[in-house]
């Protein structure tokens, strides 16, 4: 990197912090915290600079509601030539029928992707059998049925208790509140998928949609087994890869773990394993292309043509050889520090890692997901806690941490320093316990052994010199 990238942020920030000086010292201090801490966060990454630089422009100020070519607001060529140019990268990189890169964020990619398949299944029959144009065609009554209809629909998704996500039915989101949901789970003993019970479940169940994906399983899915599942019982297959996009990208799934030519519909955010702008995108079929482009002003406010652009520049470093070079490594590293973990005597839940994931169960050391996460913090050691299954601790203290490699590969670490992390993590847990209360150990309060935080914060910032986040930008 050259000087030149200092002095632009420099001065960027002393534009800011003319105006708003704290806003300036905020992000001073989010890069110094970043830099000096262990990431892993299983959800975040570094974005490149030239990611996070198309998103500082005037593309913010400009409205752009529609598609490329059709706006409801005049003015809209340029808007329109960075998503062209975003969708384009985004079919050629996950060989997609169609891409539509307006989602603001991964619930928001969701919805459009839930509606598209209401809109394809359920909307677009009624119509035709009516023979009417639009919904605005129907009579009251015609209307109310219809909205009863969508009401029925059924999705199955994983179970939030094994790894799966909020906006897969569950009913503190949306998605559970349009839908009926059953979940489907993970075999008691392996930890992993059970695909016949999910088969013998969907054909009882006689889902709309079958949605796989997940934001805590270790372990890659077999699409092929889902398509052939959901094609059986007449579901429609929406799989969620948010999590694994970038390793999809990167080709370390391919064939039956390739999620793009099994499923009708897929959707992603942007900015996790992928490494581009904080966002969301819908991948489809052709034969729901035009429900999914429907999505503005369906369920999105206007498109962010800035984020739209760093999503183009980030789909383009994506298609880059060195991409694979980098997803493979997320996998390599992941289980590099699932066996030294395991090495280590920590438990494991499925026994190892696959992905980018790794899922700690915290129990065996007697401390709860939460205790664990504040003593890794306090060590410089960011990671969330998590449940695991069948959590006797539950959602919010839990018996988990989720750990992730994709930030850490990003910055270069190696399989030699993820199994150094693997041993800080260790120590830590190990020299963490609760505090006792009047009723029993304390959920939440804990001890760390005198002195192992500090070393543990000296160790990991001796580990990350080596591997600078953006080289040369000194603020
Ligand atoms: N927040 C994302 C994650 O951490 O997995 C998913 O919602």
């Amino acid at each position: 990197m050259n000087q030149a990238w200092s002095d632009v942020y420099t001065k960027a920030l002393a534009l800011i912090a003319e105006v708003e000086p704290e806003v300036a010292a905020a992000t001073r201090q989010e890069l110094a915290d970043q830099r000096e801490s262990l990431k892993l966060i299983a959800s975040e990454n570094y974005a490149s600079l030239p990611v996070l630089a198309a998103m500082g422009t005037w593309f913010s100020d400009k409205y752009a509601e529609g598609n490329p070519g059709h706006r409801f607001y005049a003015g809209c060529q340029n808007v329109d030539r960075v998503e062209t140019l975003a969708a384009e990268h985004a079919k050629a990189l996950f060989g997609a029928d169609h891409a539509y890169v307006q989602p603001h964020s991964g619930i928001d990619a969701n919805l459009v992707a839930y509606w598209s398949i209401l809109s394809h299944r359920i909307e677009s029959p009624t119509l035709e059998r009516l023979q009417v144009k639009n919904v605005n065609e129907l009579s009251e009554g015609d209307w109310e049925e219809l909205r009863l209809t969508f009401a029925k629909q059924r999705v199955m998704g994983m179970s939030l208790d094994v790894g799966g996500h909020l906006t897969h039915g569950f009913r503190p989101n949306i998605s559970g509140k349009m839908f009926h949901q059953r979940s489907y789970g993970t075999d008691p003993h392996t930890q992993l998928i059970d695909y016949g019970k999910l088969r013998a479940d969907a054909k009882e169940f006689k889902p709309l949609i079958i949605t796989a994906g997940y934001s805590a399983y270790p372990r890659r899915i077999n699409f092929a087994a889902m398509r052939e599942i959901a094609d059986e019982v007449g579901a429609t297959l929406f799989v969620d890869m948010a999590h694994f996009a970038g390793l999809v990208a990167g080709k370390v799934f391919t064939g039956d773990e390739d999620p793009v030519p099994f499923a009708h519909v897929v959707a992603t955010t942007t900015h996790k394993s992928l490494r581009g702008p904080r966002g969301g995108m819908v991948l489809a079929s052709g034969e729901y292309a035009a429900a999914v482009d429907r999505g503005c002003p369906l369920v999105l406010g206007g498109p962010l043509g800035h984020v739209i652009a760093a999503k183009a520049v980030a789909l383009a470093e994506a298609r880059q050889d060195s991409f694979r070079t980098y997803a493979q490594a997320i996998a390599d590293n992941a289980k590099a520090l699932a066996e030294g973990l395991l090495r280590r005597g920590v438990k494991l839940v499925t026994g190892g890692t696959d992905n980018h994931i790794v899922l700690l169960d915290v129990s065996s050391f007697s401390i709860t997901g939460r205790q664990a996460e504040s003593a890794l913090l306090d060590s410089g050691i960011v990671t969330n806690r998590n449940s695991v299954p069948n959590d006797p601790n539950g959602a919010w203290y839990t018996s988990g941490v989720r750990i992730g490699t994709p930030a850490l590969t990003t910055r270069g670490l190696g399989t030699a320093e993820f199994d150094q992390i693997a041993g800080l993590i260790a120590d830590v847990l190990a020299g963490t316990t609760p505090v006792a209360t009047a009723n029993g150990a304390s959920k939440a309060k804990y001890a760390i052994a005198d002195g192992l935080a500090d070393r543990t914060k000296a160790a990991a910032a001796e580990l990350l010199n080596g591997f600078p986040l953006y080289p040369g930008l000194s603020l």
